[in-house]
């Protein structure tokens, strides 16, 4: 079996006493990794004023290596703040009016890519398999590929892929598109990423679809596919259900006085739809007075990417919002919502979804949304609460026993969370078994070998894909 090299933009570094963190992407790839040996490369986080970082950061845990770089300032400001999170991610977010285009972001981009080729190069052995991850890291396998590595190099992007209109507003389109060809697999969580994926290669003549899920591109043949990510289902139910008796979880409950809860948890980020979903919760309240003082929405929401000025103006105003609906709508013995703009840890994360009647996942775009398959893993078979979902978030795919809403459409999301607040239980059960039948099969252990071996089948064995 060969070897791994899995390079994303920051790496999950485990213990000293080798345990994977928290995460169900560490775990899954830590054990790829295990089984197979190798190295997993990445930025350390750390930046310096210098033109020539340290050297690579080496750190073995038995068969694996960690390899970290520090990057220089400018990287930083160019390549990761300003064209992966200014451009690409609000791009694939179809956001178009976000996007804030720069010359010198977009070659700081390509700049670091060239670098990491560089940085990584030494450790790749002849028959090593490459696994790149996420937006950061398209041109990379170009950048291999020029400095003649032919090792099987697979791509696998996290967030959603748009549609060609979008997509091609951005100046660099044609490098990005001709990027992706360079790959031998470019997977999506996703049949519509997949499908908007050919949409952009064909319309432009960047390459042809011929079959089977296969692509080819200026004399070059590969593969597309979609692989929805999973989360480590049963240990995450097992966990759950453990963090729900925690004393600080029952604290919590108690806080609440037996109110339904309501729970909403996502990094600060504009895809997430918070401040639609506050509305919509606003509507609910507005219109049903039987609730008043019977429920709390609990939105926890860490802080992401304050450096991004978008990111920084909308703390400001989910904050004045939740505050304004409070006293709009609170009375003297009840808090319509509770927010927190922090992180908390992942046993109480896991209680409080188990505590909840309804958990509300209302992205305005998502490639997957991980937080959608904990609430339903962490539920009580016999008294599931209710996951309200984005038909725009990548899970809606999968979990089709979930009240699947249009967060644009604040009135029919309010109507949702009415209807998931009285939902039968025999009704409730019923539609969590089918949701949590399917996350145990598809977990994350499922995509990471459905990705890999794909990556590392023949093509001429296997005649074209199987689709995840
Ligand atoms: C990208 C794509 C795709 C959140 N708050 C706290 C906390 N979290 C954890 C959740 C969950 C994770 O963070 C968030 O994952 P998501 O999938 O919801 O979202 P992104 O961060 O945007 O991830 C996304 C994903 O990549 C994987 O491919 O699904 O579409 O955008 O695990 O539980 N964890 C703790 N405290 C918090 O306050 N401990």
């Amino acid at each position: 079996m060969s070897r791994l090299v899995v390079i994303s933009n920051r790496v999950p570094m485990p213990e000293k006493n080798g345990t994977a963190p928290a995460g169900g992407l560490a775990v899954a790839l830590q054990a790829a990794l295990e089984e197979r040996g190798g190295v997993w490369m990445g930025w350390s986080g750390k930046s310096s004023g210098t033109r020539d970082p340290a050297p690579l950061a080496l750190t073995e845990r038995g068969n694996i290596t960690y390899a970290l770089t520090d990057l220089t300032k400018t990287d930083v400001e160019e390549y990761y703040h300003g064209f992966a999170n200014r451009v690409l991610w609000p791009i694939c977010h179809y956001r178009l009016d976000l996007a804030e285009y720069g010359r010198k972001e977009m070659a700081g981009y390509f700049r670091v890519n060239r670098f990491f080729a560089h940085r990584v190069a030494p450790l790749i052995q002849k028959d090593d398999i490459l696994w790149i991850h996420d937006y950061h890291l398209i041109p990379l396998a170009a950048e291999l590929r020029q400095m003649g590595f032919t090792n099987k190099i697979g791509f696998f992007l996290h967030i959603p892929w748009p549609p060609a209109d979008v997509l091609f507003a951005m100046p660099v389109h044609e490098e990005i598109m001709r990027g992706l060809t360079h790959y031998d697999l470019v997977g999506f969580q996703t049949d519509h990423d997949l499908e908007n994926f050919r949409g952009c290669l064909v319309r432009e003549g960047y390459g042809n679809a011929i079959g089977d899920g296969l692509f080819s591109s200026h004399g070059r043949t590969f593969k597309g596919g979609f692989y929805s990510i999973g989360i480590e289902t049963a240990a995450f139910a097992e966990f759950a259900k453990k963090a729900a008796s925690s004393v600080l979880v029952r604290k919590a409950r108690q806080s609440m006085e037996d109110r339904d809860l309501i729970i909403g948890v996502d990094r600060l980020d504009y895809s997430k739809g918070i401040t639609q979903r506050i509305d919509a919760y606003e509507s609910f309240v507005s219109r049903n007075p039987a609730h008043h003082g019977k429920v709390t929405y609990l939105q926890i929401t860490p802080k992401s990417r304050s450096e991004v000025p978008e990111y920084e103006a909308m703390q400001r105003t989910v904050a004045e919002q939740a505050g304004r609906v409070n006293g709009v709508l609170g009375t003297v013995d009840w808090v319509p919502i509770r927010y927190i703009n922090r992180s908390i840890g992942r046993p109480v994360l896991a209680g409080l979804y188990r505590l909840a009647k309804v958990g509300l996942v209302t992205p305005l775009r998502d490639g997957m949304n991980l937080v959608a398959k904990e609430f339903v893993a962490a539920q009580d078979p016999e008294d599931p609460g209710v996951l309200v979902l984005s038909r725009f978030a990548g899970a809606a795919r999968e979990l089709k026993g979930a009240l699947l809403v249009n967060p644009y459409d604040i009135e029919g999301t309010g109507n949702a969370i009415a209807r998931a607040l009285t939902m039968g239980q025999e009704e409730r059960i019923q539609r969590w078994r089918g949701m949590m039948d399917h996350l145990l099969v598809k977990d994350v252990q499922h995509w990471c070998d459905a990705f890999l071996e794909d990556l590392t089948t023949d093509q001429k064995k296997k005649r074209g894909l199987r689709q995840r």
